[in-house]
This record gives structure tokens, sequence and C-alpha cells, in this order.
């Protein structure tokens, strides 16, 4: 049986997608070149560091270890400005719905993201009691597509891969849902998330008595 949901957090509960790419953005501006929204996808559930490297080469730079970190910590300073502005109606749609129907199924939680600054979002929207387990990019040292923070998670939560579900907004993402053995919902479109086993829209479009009719048959 299905005992546990692991979600990610930015794009799934709430849309820090989009403050990663303004500040990115701004990053490859200063640098002289542009990243589109198509680009980004790239980007999604990928670190901090890696995300650099992806840019870096994108606009065909090869910088110093010393040059990457500077970029780097000036980038996540853009990105906290941004964050700093949230509340609990940066919770995305559906979310609240979504988790008072999963404590009625009896399941498990766990936040699965590969963010550093997580914790402090969490406590912005008001979420950081919300979850069973969470699993940051604190906690973990590969980030998605690597499994490591779902199975972290699972490990926590004392369940099997094989009784959980992964709720990701991200490529990198999905794969390190399968990779962990894990059932995957996929949020989003079903031409970019080829890789789940369910692909809905975002959350306010799922119900969990359906997600678990998927996958306990
Ligand atoms: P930070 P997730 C990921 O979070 C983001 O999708 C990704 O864009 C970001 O680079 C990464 O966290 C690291 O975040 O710079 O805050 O440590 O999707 O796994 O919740
Ligand atoms: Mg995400």
């Amino acid at each position: 049986p299905i005992k546990a949901f692991l979600f990610d957090l930015d794009g799934v509960i709430v849309d820090t997608a989009i403050y990663h790419y303004q500040a990115w953005r701004r990053l490859a501006n200063e640098l002289g070149f542009d990243i589109s929204e198509e680009f980004n996808e790239r980007l999604k559930g990928v670190s901090r560091t890696d995300s650099l490297d992806i840019i870096l080469a994108h606009g065909g730079l090869t910088l110093s270890e010393a040059r990457k970190t500077e970029l780097a910590t000036q980038k996540n300073e853009w990105y906290l400005e941004l964050v700093s502005r949230m509340t609990s109606d940066d919770i995305l749609p559906g979310v609240p719905n979504f988790f008072s129907q999963v404590r009625k199924a009896g399941l498990q939680t766990a936040l699965g993201s590969v963010s550093k600054n997580a914790p402090l979002i969490l406590e912005r929207i008001g979420m950081n009691n919300v979850f069973d387990a969470i699993i940051d990019g604190n906690k973990i040292s590969k980030g998605k597509p690597d499994p490591e923070v779902f199975t972290k998670g699972a490990a926590e939560l004392e369940v099997s891969p094989a009784e959980c579900v992964v709720f990701e907004d991200a490529v990198a993402g999905v794969e390190a849902g399968k990779r962990g053995g894990m059932y995957v919902v996929g949020l989003g479109s079903p031409d970019v998330l080829t890789q789940a086993d369910l692909v809905a829209p975002s959350l306010e479009t799922l119900t969990v008595d359906e997600v678990l009719a998927r996958f306990q048959g």
C-alpha cells in the first residue's frame, strides 16, 4: 500500500521557481547573455552550484572556483530578497485542500527539496510544522536527478520506496523519484515530464483518492 507522499517545494508547494529564474537571469544578463524560460526548465530541481555550471556553459564562460562562489552567493542574495517578501498567500492553489485530504487519508508526508533555503521558505509561508520529515539541501550531498533527497525522506519516515508517491514539477525531480523506486506524479506538462507515472497541471486538479486509486489499484 501507499504510506507516504513526498513533496518537492519549488513549483509544487510554492512558486519560487519564478524567483530562481529571475535571479539567475539577472546574473546571466550581468555576464552579458540571456537565459530563456525554456532553458530554465533545465535548472529546476538542480542544485545551486550545478545550476551555475549549466548557465556558464550556456554563456560559453569558464571561470575560477573563487569567482563561481562569488556569483552563486550574489544570485542567492537576489533570490533571498525576493523570498523575503513571501507570505502564506504564495502557497500554490489547491495545496491546503490537498494536505487536508492527505491528513484524512492517514498518509505520512515529507518534503524533498534540494534547496538550502527550504526551511526559510517554509517558515515564510507558515508551513514549517506540516511535514513529518523535512529533507532539504542542507541534509544531502547529491542534488536531483540523484534520488538521495527522496530516499532519505522515505528512510526517515521508515517506509519503503515502493510505498511512496513523489510530487514533482521538474524533469530532474521526476527522474530522481523514478530512480529512487517510487511512484511519481508530475505537476506540469506531459510533454515535458515524460518519465512521470501520472501528470496533472497542479495539485489543484488532483484528489488524494485519485492518486491512491491509480497506484494501489
Ligand atoms: P538553493 P526544489 C530547487 O528546489 C530548485 O528547483 C532549483 O531551481 C534550485 O537551484 C535548488 O532548489 C537549490 O536552491 O539555491 O535555494 O539552495 O525544486 O528541489 O525544491
Ligand atoms: Mg521543483
